[in-house]
């Protein structure tokens, strides 16, 4: 065959191969076995040799012609290959339109918050925080606040004990006795903590949270008290309800007093109010004037100075400003109860 006719069959040869590539590296392997070193134009070539002068001009030509060819081929095809994987790129594009997956957002239990909220009201009377031990000694929790040995509270029924000198603090008090024991007067603290007492109801858990109050100071009175329980109703509740005391005995107050406040909940006495029963009044905590028995045991010179303090619930605070109906609530961890708040 007319070499020149070779030639341009193996052009041909060419682009019906590369038609049905459709890999970089495939294409350019096809490129390598008609235009490489060994490959079959370049081996054509060497017939050139034996050729004439004016035959091989004309031959060289044909081989040019056909090198240009394929690789004009070779550049259709990578160019064909990357306009087809861009559109792909392009095809499977997100949709930017689509609601995105949310994590869901946790937040402060409810209790939580309630017990930072208190604290957080009574800094602003200047009422420091003050933590302690949930087990403690019969001294811190007992016998420095004045409580004797007979008292009901010391009952196994009321306090758990883990031995006949230790016991789950039944109140925060023992945090204030510790305060008092380690510094001067002036004294202005709060004591939020958990606490411990054989109790289960409806309103009462064995294990519940509570905050004391204490100030001691030089010409501390009982108006003082009832001034620090207005601001704390007043923030809390967000609304200046009245407040009363009725007497009422604890050992380590003198006078001691049971506070209520007006029910936040309900229009007044005879309303069908199932938080204050119709009363208009709610119990609160408990509060007095600081027993001069305690300041002894405490070594605070109780011929100088007096103080007042107080004692109330958490949750009880919490269920009264959000009509929580049972204290287990609390505990139970039911999405449904602490996503209301
Ligand atoms: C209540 C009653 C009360 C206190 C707590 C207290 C503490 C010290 C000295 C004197 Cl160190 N008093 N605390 C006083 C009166 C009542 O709590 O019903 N709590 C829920």
């Amino acid at each position: 065959m007319d070499l020149i006719r070779q030639i341009e069959a193996l052009g041909g040869e060419f682009a019906h191969q590369v038609a049905a590539l459709d890999s970089e590296q495939d294409i350019r392997a096809l490129q390598a076995r008609y235009l490489g070193k060994k490959g079959s134009v370049s081996q054509l070539m060497k017939e050139m040799g034996a050729l004439d002068a004016e035959k091989r001009r004309e031959v060289g030509a044909a081989f040019n012609r056909v090198k240009e060819q394929i690789e004009a081929e070779v550049a259709r095809r990578l160019g064909e290959l990357a306009s087809r994987l861009a559109q792909a790129d392009l095809d499977r594009a997100i949709d930017v339109s689509l609601p995105g997956r949310t994590t869901p957002r946790g937040h402060l239990h409810i209790l939580t918050q309630t017990w930072a909220e208190a604290v957080a009201i009574f800094a602003e009377l200047g009422f420091e925080v003050a933590e302690g031990p949930q087990v403690d000694t019969d001294f811190h929790c007992f016998e420095a606040l004045a409580i004797p040995k007979e008292h009901p509270a010391r009952d196994m029924q009321d306090t758990f004990y883990v031995t006949d000198d230790i016991v789950l603090r039944p109140h925060t008090s023992p945090v204030q006795i510790r305060v008092m024991m380690a510094q001067e007067p002036p004294v202005r603290i709060v004591a939020p903590g958990v606490v411990y007492r054989r109790d289960d109801d409806a309103t009462h858990s064995p294990m519940f949270t509570q905050i004391e109050g204490l100030l001691v100071d030089e010409g501390v009175r009982f108006s003082d008290l009832k001034g620090v329980l207005m601001h704390f109703v007043t923030r809390y509740f967000g609304k200046a309800l009245e407040i009363r005391f009725r007497p009422s005995y604890f050992p380590f107050v003198e006078p001691g007093a049971e506070v209520d406040m007006q029910c936040a909940f309900c229009a007044g006495p005879g309303s069908a109010c199932r938080v204050c029963k119709g009363s208009g009044w709610v119990e609160i905590g408990g509060s007095g004037m600081v027993d001069p028995e305690v300041f002894e045991k405490v070594g605070i010179d109780a011929e100088k100075y007096t103080g007042f303090a107080f004692g109330m619930g958490l949750e009880r605070m919490a269920m009264l400003r959000h009509g929580i109906g049972d204290i287990k609530f609390f505990y139970e961890g039911d999405l449904r109860f602490l996503t209301q708040f």
